[in-house]
């Protein structure tokens, strides 16, 4: 204990930092905001009232968690429970103050005292930058995930990096992504705290040593390193209404205070201290690619960065808790992998365990194969992280060490089990052999965990017979799934307060604590009354939208006309070419005068391309040309409509899900891992258009054949078609395709830019386009006309879109993590004891 706390503790007025509970009430937290306005901020009505309003309200919003928080971590303490650390390189937490007052359960208050005021509450939301430390829907899930473990009073813990600058901002110009930089902190964040009492010491570089001591034990020391510092930053995770406050625990990178001594005698002084600058570098800047990896070395620094910090914190608690005693440490921890992004932390636990608390390597590894989990979140080859073994050795040289004796000790096992099989050794080693080595980080996340998991029932099966098939079958009770789900809160109570007041007065409001509890709708689906309060609320939700795509797409979206939307990161596998070609399609069919029992649709599409991803980019550029194409074509009018949403984010999708009809789910089968923007859509009444693919499956499975819009070829069919597909054949042989690549290829859409698509006609017409884009058209278009006719159909539509949100229940983060407590965490809820 530090002599300060002593002081503390022992003092005659040690409770005096028992404070009386904060007022809940409109007036008491009135009273608090004018304080934080005037006092703390400083500020008058006329200083930019709006910005300085959300500063106040969300500090007088941080009290109200900060004393909860207190007395979870102390409940979570009394209780010494098993605890997990979730650790991820992303977290797209989006905004905290709409979430902290709906869990807090102040909507009522907050919005009365600031009515009173003279303030409007939605516009002060609307201040609050999205926190997007992530890319899309890993790091989505992550948010989810920390909601929900709260919510069911889990001890979990995030770990993350606090990145300077966040997802970029997309700007469209000319139709072209631009990235600007998101520095999200720059006004400041108030749902952080520093905790610099918590500050970790993280080596890089220099050489290990190894020795022997007297009694022939053996040691390695890791020095000559350059050591960066890592400062924790926890934001608090509230749970829902029951006064559970969790953290997540961001670390930012800061340097020494000490000085490269040789460079500053040597009369270098301004270069000895600008080198420290680079240590903040590591957490400048969050990666944007979300489905290759970008072999830098910056990344690697970032990931053992997050490892090293977050695992000497656990140790450094587990120490204040228990002593140099590591005998029950795995019964009492354990750490989820969210995908390989952390997977260097089983060699970084070994090395801790071994170097820093002189354990023995089998006790060590006991330790490691009894507390690490991974989660995979994707099949796609592109994706696995793969690191040469030049740069670990340089960056990391302990650590290298620790993953070659790991490999040698597996393989001995693989060898005893299947002796002779050498072909099998190379396939299963961590280390990829070649002109230049690579360490296979998957493996090494499988090697060294008790449960690896997939994130929907097909994406697990295919794992198992597919990339991982070698790990089944020497450990086959490793492997499960945990299909993913989102939310309720944030993506159903916060983001649609007409359908949640409807929810209420129906069957209650337990849904938003057990989302299983909208199966009561069920019986309403068939009650025309209630219907038409489904499809009132459904127009107040697309009026919203129709506000936005017009203020920040320029396009004006009519009412009546189906919304059909995909949003999402803009990939090949995901199709968004397959819903462009459909588009013009309609278009053609419009041009042609083929208009008889016409639905009226509006088509949105957003999403961010990474940066260097040139076809996802030239496909966000062809998807505004073609908008820009229709939108300015008489004869469209009152028919077709399409827009690009620019820059799609969490607080985006707010708006998005409640007021879209159709969402597209269009993937080649067997690649999309899950999907997660299926299950938000769902829950609020959207039918679903998709494959066979991820969660669309159990999805469909859920809500019924004949409330899905099902086309396309399954996983299977997929493989099996590879070896002749012939794209060119099926262009010719389908009328409306055939049109439609005409079309593309006159250059019609081009905006007087010769040549501007060519890699994408390209694509679609290469018989080795892995995502068959062709061969799913004619389905698509056919199913397309049938949700088309089915929306004419209102009191169809209606039902099929009541049954969705009905039938959501399954797709509940709270569903997903009581399975990982129950099969993988075996954790306890634990409530914290209120004060008041
Ligand atoms: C190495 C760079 C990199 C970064 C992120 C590679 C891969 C990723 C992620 C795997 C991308 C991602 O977000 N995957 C998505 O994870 C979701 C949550 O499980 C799934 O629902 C999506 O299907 C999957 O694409």
């Amino acid at each position: 204990m530090s002599p300060l706390t002593d002081l503390i503790k022992n003092h005659p007025n040690a409770n005096c930092f028992d404070l009386p509970p904060l007022p809940l009430d409109a007036e008491g937290m009135a009273d608090d905001f004018r304080r934080y306005y005037a006092h703390t901020l400083g500020r008058d009505c006329d200083d930019q009232t709006i910005y300085y309003a959300y500063k106040a309200l969300s500090i007088t919003l941080r009290d109200r968690l900060v004393e909860r928080w207190k007395n979870t971590r102390n409940a979570y303490d009394e209780a010494d429970c098993k605890r997990t650390y979730y650790l991820s390189l992303e977290f797209l937490m989006g905004r905290a103050l709409s979430n902290a007052m709906l869990n807090l359960g102040l909507n009522d208050a907050v919005a009365q005292g600031l009515y009173e005021m003279g303030l409007a509450l939605e516009e002060i939301q609307d201040n609050e930058p999205d926190a997007g430390l992530g890319n899309g829907g890993l790091g989505r899930l992550a948010a989810c995930f920390l909601d929900s473990c709260a919510s069911l009073q889990l001890p979990v813990r995030g770990y993350g990096l606090r990145y300077e600058y966040g997802m970029f901002r997309q700007v469209i110009e000319g139709g072209e992504q631009h990235e600007e930089p998101d520095h999200w902190l720059r006004d400041g964040n108030p749902w952080e705290l520093e905790r610099p009492e918590f500050t970790q010491r993280i080596p890089f570089g220099g050489r290990t040593e190894a020795s022997t001591d007297r009694f022939g034990r053996k040691s390695v020391r890791w020095i000559d390193t350059s050591d960066v510092l890592a400062v924790p930053y926890d934001v608090p995770v509230p749970g829902y209404r029951n006064d559970t406050v969790n953290t997540l625990r961001l670390w930012k990178a800061a340097a020494t205070d000490e000085f490269n001594l040789d460079e500053f005698n040597a009369g270098s002084y301004p270069e000895s201290v600008a080198q420290k600058n680079a240590a903040e570098h590591i957490t400048m800047v969050l990666y944007p690619n979300d489905a290759s990896e970008c072999g830098e070395e910056l990344r690697l620094r970032q990931q053992f960065f997050l490892a090293s910090a977050s695992i000497k914190d656990v140790l450094r608690d587990w120490i204040r808790r228990h002593g140099n005693d590591f005998t029950r440490f795995a019964e009492r921890n354990c750490f989820q992998l969210n995908d390989t992004h952390p997977a260097v932390s089983v060699a970084e636990l070994m090395r801790q365990l071994m170097d820093e608390h002189d354990l023995e390597w089998d006790a060590a590894w006991l330790i490691v194969r009894q507390t690490m989990a991974y989660t995979n979140h994707t099949l796609l080859p592109e994706a696995l992280e793969r690191w040469p073994v030049r740069l670990f050795r340089q960056l990391l040289p302990r650590i290298l060490e620790i993953i070659f004796e790991i490999n040698a000790r597996f393989l001995a096992e693989v060898a005893s089990r299947w002796p002779g099989d050498v072909d099998r050794q190379r396939r299963m080693s961590l280390i990829e052999e070649g002109y230049d080595p690579q360490v296979r980080m998957a493996y090494l996340a499988i090697v060294g965990s008790f449960s690896v998991n997939g994130v929907a029932a097909l994406h697990s099966e295919l794992l198992i017979d597919g990339l991982f098939r070698d790990f089944n079958e020497l450990w086959p009770r490793k492997f499960n799934n945990k299909t993913n789900g989102v939310t309720q809160r944030r993506w159903l109570a916060m983001c649609n307060p007409g359908l949640r007041e409807l929810l209420n007065e129906t069957i209650g409001d337990g849904w938003v604590r057990d989302l299983s509890q909208l199966k009561q709708l069920e019986p309403f689906a068939a009650d025309p009354a209630f219907r038409a309060r489904w499809h009132a609320i459904k127009q107040e939700n697309k009026q919203r939208l129709v506000e936005q795509v017009s203020q920040l797409c320029r396009v004006e979206f009519p009412l009546e006309a189906i919304f059909d939307v995909q949003v999402k990161r803009i990939h090949e596998y995901k199709r968004q070419l397959l819903n462009v070609l459909h588009v013009i399609h309609l278009y053609n069919r419009i041009k042609r005068g083929d208009t008889r029992n016409w639905t009226p649709r509006c088509v949105l599409i957003g999403g961010k391309a990474a940066p260097g991803y040139m076809m996802a980019k030239q496909i966000i550029k062809l998807i505004n040309h073609v908008a820009r194409t229709i939108n300015g074509d008489p004869d469209t009018a009152g028919l077709l409509r399409m827009a690009f949403m620019p820059d799609y984010r969490v607080s985006l999708m707010e708006v998005i899900a409640p007021g879209t009809d159709l969402s597209e789910q269009i993937s080649t089968a067997g690649k999309e891992a899950s999907g997660t923007g299926n299950m938000k859509f769902m829950m609020n009444g959207a039918i679903t258009i998709g494959t066979l693919d991820g969660a669309n499956i159990e999805i469909r499975e859920q809500v019924g054949d004949e409330n899905f819009f099902l086309f396309g070829m399954t996983a299977a069919g997929v493989e099996a078609r590879r070896q002749h597909y012939d794209p060119n054949g099926i262009i010719a042989s389908d009328p409306a395709l055939l049109e439609v690549m005409n079309l593309l290829e006159s250059g019609h859409f081009n905006q007087f830019a010769g040549g501007a698509f060519d890699q994408v006609i390209f694509a679609i017409r290469n018989p080795h386009d892995p995502w068959m884009t062709a061969a799913d058209f004619r389905n698509y278009i056919d199913v397309q006309e049938q949700a088309a006719l089915a929306y004419r159909d209102r009191e169809r539509w209606l039902r099929m879109s009541i049954l969705n949100t009905a039938r959501s229940g399954h797709f509940s983060s709270d569903r997903t993590i009581t399975e990982y407590s129950r099969d993988i965490w075996h954790l306890d809820a634990v409530a914290p004891h209120t004060s008041a």
